[in-house]
């Protein structure tokens, strides 16, 4: 689990599916904006890398993280997107928000995949501070708009060759 013992955007080129013909949305939160549009740089460059064609990705932004399941169930039922991409960057402040937001971001993502039967991503840092958000949005650490990217890419090629 702990991303400090893997660089988020290592990965082998050779063994990730080819996006053509792809749909993705992306949805952004708008929270830690400096953040989440470090993610979303990282998701749609690694999207277009594989073969995903710029107008087949598809990007809507929602308030903040926790708006991101309805806004995801939003994208796919407007759009009908392979896989969703969730993008977003809780960082642990004074109370326990950062605990209620974590949960019902990650518990609604959840039950999206599996009341839909699609992929929605889960790319939601959730850090201490903003240096460890920097360090896995294009520093140290790599970008998790990279590998939530690439797990798209994965699940909907698991689905089409089932
Ligand atoms: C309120 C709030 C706080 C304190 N911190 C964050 C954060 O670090 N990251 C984030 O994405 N959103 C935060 N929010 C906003 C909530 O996600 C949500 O938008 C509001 O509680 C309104 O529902």
């Amino acid at each position: 689990m702990a991303t400090s013992l893997k660089n988020l955007s290592d990965y082998n080129p050779d063994e990730i599916p080819s996006g053509e013909g792809m749909k993705i949305g992306i949805v952004l939160s708008e929270w830690n904006h400096e953040i989440t549009s470090a993610l979303l740089d990282g998701s749609i460059r690694t999207l277009l890398r594989h073969g995903v064609r710029e107008e087949n990705i598809r990007i809507e932004r929602v308030p903040g993280s926790f708006e991101l399941p309805l806004g995801a169930l939003w994208m796919a039922e407007s759009h009908d997107p392979d896989a969703v991409i969730c993008l977003g960057c809780v960082i642990q402040g004074e109370t326990r928000h950062f605990e209620f937001i974590c949960h019902g971001v990650s518990q609604g993502i959840a039950e999206l995949n599996l009341k839909y039967g699609r992929p929605f991503i889960f790319g939601v840092l959730t850090t201490d501070n903003i240096q460890q958000a920097r360090d896995r949005s294009g520093g140290k650490h790599g970008n998790k708009g990279d590998e939530a990217a690439i797990t798209a890419l994965k699940m909907v090629y698991l689905k089409k060759s089932l």
